[in-house]
């Protein structure tokens, strides 16, 4: 594999070096230093703001070089088109990337512009004008010329944008295109949010209070830094759960003292919303009147970011998509390719992801999407209006080697979309709770949970076990903040933790750590699909957690037997381990390993640990056939 082309970029920022030694899973490297101290918030905003530029860069870069792709494709593809047919063609390209803002297509042999389309070419002052008049000119000689052009990202008004120019094959014909670079504002607005570098989105429907997770006393959250010391909740929400169901009567009298008609009932736990009271008042209402088993706050979640089953692709290590060699750095480097020569996945073993919906007409997930849930809106179908949630999707299942943008960790299985987290990127403890709960009863083996908060909420908490005593794999994210304190649902027993490590195999400066940390993954510049067609690169445990998500839907692929405890121990098993010796508080048991896991889960002699259960799941098994 050939250098990632953005490390040379990292380099040059003084982020860190690119250990090439980090494709070989030798056991006698030289481990590298770490530093997991809490910083100084002055330090940690340094180098989220170094992280955020160096996503936005990658993803230029990406975008870049899948606007290529598009252009050679469309020129191969429109040679021998007529005008009408051309026209068509360019209007269904624009309609689903709407990032190809105007396109141009040149006859070379007579030197004249064939045909311009798109929308009108976007206004700026005299100077912005000017420079895009250069560069369009520049890439008219190019083509003329039969070489191809791209120009450096410029602005016009508000947005940014690039042009591109790329002669056909034979030079006969070109075309020109300006491409919006709108990706690169989303992804810093996301990664600001991701990162955790604002105290916390402003934006939502209700009033929004932070308290100290254990004592639920008030603090400020001034900086991004005090998220890691405080939790988020509905101001005027409490979650319940009675010792006895109330009746009717019970809830009427319940709904006119709180003056309220809002009572949502998610299995035994109900979340009720009061106009006039705060949660202390409802709490102390509750406890007085009701004697509830438990009471406490309504939480806020927050984004931590048709194919064949037939293997005719055995030999393929190095997969097609455009973006795999220069910038999927994360797919090596924890053996994912020669994963794949033991196990590409079974599109059964449906792999959940709770999040902020996923992007479903993106044409790298096609194919690959279940219908899902959308727990806001249970109307509508579970779109993503903020990019976390596609991205997420696109790490696990991304088409592979289809020539288009990336690779996903696997080839068939399939992913459920379940939006739990609205526009903002934040959700509720109700809201997620459902999605988890959803996803367990329609047919997920699998739950990727890129989101957390520091509370420890006993309504997410029973959600959780519901899924996992279906034998669900739960994965989460620790959460963004490098801190030690532990962020929930990661932190609960029933869930598979997951940290991030940057390209170096260094336990990622943001990640958070602790005792339940599991397993590091890869967190740093991923690239994977975003909204709209398009590709970015984006940080953080969000980014972590859905490759572990993808590993144990790969390993429950090739050895369905194994229960949710199995596949959790055997990932923990299967890895490299970094840091100190064994398990420790900054690595857990250290980096996943897919060729290890896989390998291992596949081996005929199921790992030794696991022979009791195995040989009476078998023995159930074979009984339960002969008893029918
Ligand atoms: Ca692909
Ligand atoms: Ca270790």
């Amino acid at each position: 594999m050939s250098k990632p082309k953005w490390i040379n970029w990292v380099i040059a920022a003084g982020v860190g070096t690119l250990a090439l030694t980090l494709l070989l899973p030798t056991s006698n490297r030289t481990l590298p230093e770490h530093s997991a101290l809490p910083d100084a918030p002055h330090v940690e905003q340094g180098n989220k703001q170094r992280l955020k530029v160096q996503d936005v860069k990658a993803t230029d870069l990406l975008t870049r070089m899948d606007a290529k792709q598009h252009l050679s494709t469309m020129l191969e593809k429109t040679s021998s088109m007529s005008d009408s047919e051309l026209r068509k063609y360019v209007q269904d390209l624009q309609q689903s990337h709407k990032h190809i803002h105007s396109l141009m297509f040149m006859d070379n042999t007579s030197g004249s512009q064939r045909h311009q389309f798109g929308q009108d070419l976007p206004k700026g002052s005299k100077l912005e004008q000017q420079r895009f008049d250069h560069s369009l000119s520049l890439a008219k000689k190019a083509v003329m010329k039969r070489q191809s052009f791209e120009s450096s990202s410029f602005a016009m008004g508000k947005e940014k944008y690039f042009v591109l120019g790329q002669p056909s094959k034979d030079g006969k014909q070109a075309v020109i295109a300006l491409f919006s670079q709108n990706v690169l504002n989303a992804v810093e607005q996301h990664q600001r949010k991701n990162l955790r570098m604002i105290p916390y989105p402003r934006e939502g429907k209700f009033k929004i209070e932070s308290v100290h997770p254990d004592t639920l006393n008030e603090i400020t959250v001034k900086t991004g830094h005090d998220n890691a010391n405080a939790s988020h909740f509905y101001e005027n929400e409490i979650v319940i759960r009675f010792r006895q169901e109330p009746g009717e009567r019970d809830m009427r009298i319940i709904k006119s003292d709180l003056r309220t008609q809002s009572a949502r009932k998610l299995g035994y736990t109900y979340v009720f919303r009061s106009e006039h009271m705060n949660y202390e008042q409802l709490h102390s209402y509750f406890e007085r009147k009701w004697n509830p088993l438990y009471m406490e706050p309504h939480y806020m979640y927050l984004t931590n970011e048709t194919l064949t089953e037939k293997d005719n692709s055995a030999e393929v290590t190095v997969p097609n998509d455009i973006l795999f060699t220069d910038y999927q750095w994360n797919l090596p480097a924890i053996e994912t390719n020669r994963g794949w020569n033991i196990s590409k996945g079974n599109k059964d073993v449906i792999v959940a992801v709770v999040d902020t919906g996923v992007d479903i007409n993106h044409p790298d997930l096609k194919g690959k999407l279940l219908k899902g849930y959308n727990v806001i809106d249970p109307t509508s179908e579970p779109l993503d209006d903020v990019g976390h949630g596609t991205h997420v999707a696109g790490i696990i299942g991304a088409i592979v080697n289809n020539n288009e943008g990336v690779a996903g960790m696997s080839w068939y299985n399939n992913v459920l979309p379940v939006k739990v987290l609205d526009s903002s990127g934040s959700g509720t403890t109700y809201a997620v709770a459902e999605g988890i709960i959803w996803a367990a009863d329609h047919g997920a083996k699998v739950i990727n949970m890129s989101l957390g908060n520091y509370a420890d909420a006993q309504f997410l908490h029973d959600a959780i076990k519901y899924a996992f005593d279906r034998d669900i794999v739960l994965i989460a994210a620790t959460g963004n903040d490098n801190t030690e304190r532990p962020g929930y649902p990661a932190a609960y027993p029933e869930v598979f933790a997951v940290s991030a490590t940057d390209p170096d195999m260094n336990k990622a400066s943001y990640s958070n750590y602790g005792d339940y940390v599991d397993v590091m993954a890869p967190g740093t510049s991923i690239a994977s699909t975003y909204p709209d067609n398009q590709y970015a690169a984006l940080s953080g445990t969000s980014m972590a957690s859905p490759h572990v998500a993808a590993l144990a839907g790969l390993i429950r692929s090739i050895n369905p037997d194994l229960t949710n405890t199995e596949v959790m121990d055997l990932m923990r098993q299967s890895v490299i381990d970094l840091g100190d010796p064994g398990h420790d508080k900054y690595y857990g048991y250290g980096q996943v390993d897919v060729y290890k896991a896989l390998q291992s889960a596949s081996s005929n002699s199921a790992p030794l640990q696991f022979w009791p259960q195995h040989v009476r799941q078998q023995m159930d098994n074979t009984m339960k056939k002969y008893t029918k």
